[in-house]
């Protein structure tokens, strides 16, 4: 029999985006380049060779993608800002036509009761910093918080919620570690560099963020709240054999305890140095640093998808860790579906903050098509999405303070290495034309959002 799960008044229904995977425009209105840009045209990075040249070509079609949320009910809507949009050389010169697109899009989003939550840096750095060493350089991190203090002085009172970055883990590790990602390096050894002048600057943008709320006028609403999201996934070990009980911790704390720990505790956690330090891998902490990293912030927003299964394995020299499938089936990409995932990954960061906490992505990867009768029939994304949200009530149900739950995504788009290949969307992007198309997920989505829950 199927049971009605309601969630609590004021819950945050939402989709997200990110600027690179769905804007286009790559050089319009005074944008300068951006690793992105840079690292998908050159030849061989995108598994299908699309770029995000044209995406969803939502820089010109975002009054009908405002339209489309309007439709579905969307409660509130992620998406993100792309530095190089508002400075085309990263630091300098503003280019007002990149910060009028954003005011644009965030009244409209306000004026149909839609709450924006805006990250300040999905992975697409102005190349002219990354000419100046990137992340690598600890001067990134001051760049990024003037570019942050800009942001909150124009945009900063009529947006409820500001993320600093988006999953750090996944911009060090592919982007820096394994190169599928821009900047496209392949340099284990600056891990720990890169991701801590991550942390470090999103420290200093929470610095530049309540410095400004200090000198801002009396607002009418609450006021506006800042937080990072996460990549947190639950690890499981392949085995009880210590070896990979061993190996699983190590993952486990690579992935989440190094950037929760020094967030939420002012340090980096002792064993993921010394496995990294005995490698060689450092992280150029400088006195101060941990502080500012640690700052108070107002909320945490974890994107979780699946689980991870680690083994053991001695060819590894860096992680000594491989991740093996697990006996669930799995979506387009191979991640395995895996709804506990949600409240295994809450429980992770509970263990760390008691402060309200966000699902800000979670979604599933598929193959869509438009049948001949013009449905985009995705009952496994409708399965997908279900099974997770009603693990979302049960976590609510369990104390733990989750406000919100944000699909990805709200459209298909680029899925960065994989290019156009992997849909996640709940419009389905016809590509050639830039046609939306509302798959069953759309609909069935709409209808919990109205009934501000789902029978399951
Ligand atoms: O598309 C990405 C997004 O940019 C970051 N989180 C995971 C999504 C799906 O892979």
């Amino acid at each position: 029999m199927s049971q009605e799960l309601r969630f609590p008044p004021g819950f945050l229904w939402g989709a997200a985006t990110a600027a690179y995977q769905i804007e286009g425009a790559w050089h319009e209105d005074g944008k300068g380049e951006s690793i992105w840009d840079r690292f998908a045209h050159t030849p061989g990075t995108i598994a299908d060779g699309t770029t995000g040249d044209v995406a969803c070509d939502h820089y010109h079609r975002w009054e009908e993608d405002v339209a489309h949320m309007v439709a579905m009910g969307l409660k509130s809507y992620r998406f993100s800002i792309a530095w190089p949009r508002i400075l085309p050389a990263g630091s300098g010169a503003l280019n007002q036509r990149g910060l009028d697109f954003y005011r644009r899009l965030i009244e409209a989003l306000n004026r149909h009761g839609i709450i924006p939550n805006v990250t300040l840096y999905h992975w697409d750095l102005p190349q002219a910093l990354q000419d100046r060493g990137g992340w690598a350089n600890r001067d990134t991190a001051f760049r990024f918080a003037e570019y942050a203090a800009l942001i909150f002085r124009r945009l900063g009172a009529e947006v409820p919620l500001w993320a600093t970055h988006n999953e750090p883990f996944v911009h060090v590790y592919n982007g820096h570690a394994i190169g599928d990602h821009a900047p496209g390096r392949r340099n284990p050894w600056q891990l720990l560099r890169i991701g801590h002048h991550l942390l470090l600057s999103h420290g200093l943008a929470v610095e530049a963020f309540r410095a400004e709320a200090s000198h801002a006028s009396t607002l009418d609403g609450p006021a506006p709240q800042i937080g990072i999201v996460l990549a947190i996934w639950p690890h499981h070990p392949a085995s009880t054999r210590p070896r990979d009980v061993r190996a699983n911790r190590f993952a486990d704390g690579a992935m989440n305890r190094l950037f929760l720990e020094p967030l939420f505790r002012g340090r980096y956690p002792a064993d993921v140095l010394r496995h990294f330090a005995w490698r060689g891998i450092r992280a150029p902490v400088r006195p101060g640093d941990l502080e500012l990293i640690s700052a108070p912030i107002d909320f945490l927003g974890l994107n979780t998808y699946s689980r991870l299964i680690n083994q053991y394995d001695p060819l590894n020299l860096i992680s000594g860790t491989r991740q093996v499938p697990g006996p669930g089936p799995v979506d387009a990409i191979g991640r395995e579906i895996y709804p506990p995932c949600i409240l295994e990954a809450l429980r992770i960061a509970r263990a760390y903050t008691s402060l309200p906490l966000y699902i800000t992505e979670n979604g599933l990867a598929c193959h869509d098509v438009v049948g001949s009768d013009g449905v985009v029939d995705d009952a496994a994304r409708i399965a997908y999405l279900r099974d997770h949200i009603a693990v979302a009530h049960q976590a609510i149900q369990k104390g733990i303070d989750l406000r919100g739950y944000y699909v990805w995504s709200l459209l298909d788009n680029f899925e960065w290495s994989y290019g156009q290949r992997m849909r996640f969307g709940l419009l389905y992007t016809d590509f050639a034309t830039s046609r939306r198309i509302w798959k069953r997920s759309a609909h069935w989505y709409r209808e919990v959002i109205a009934r501000n829950g789902l029978l399951h």
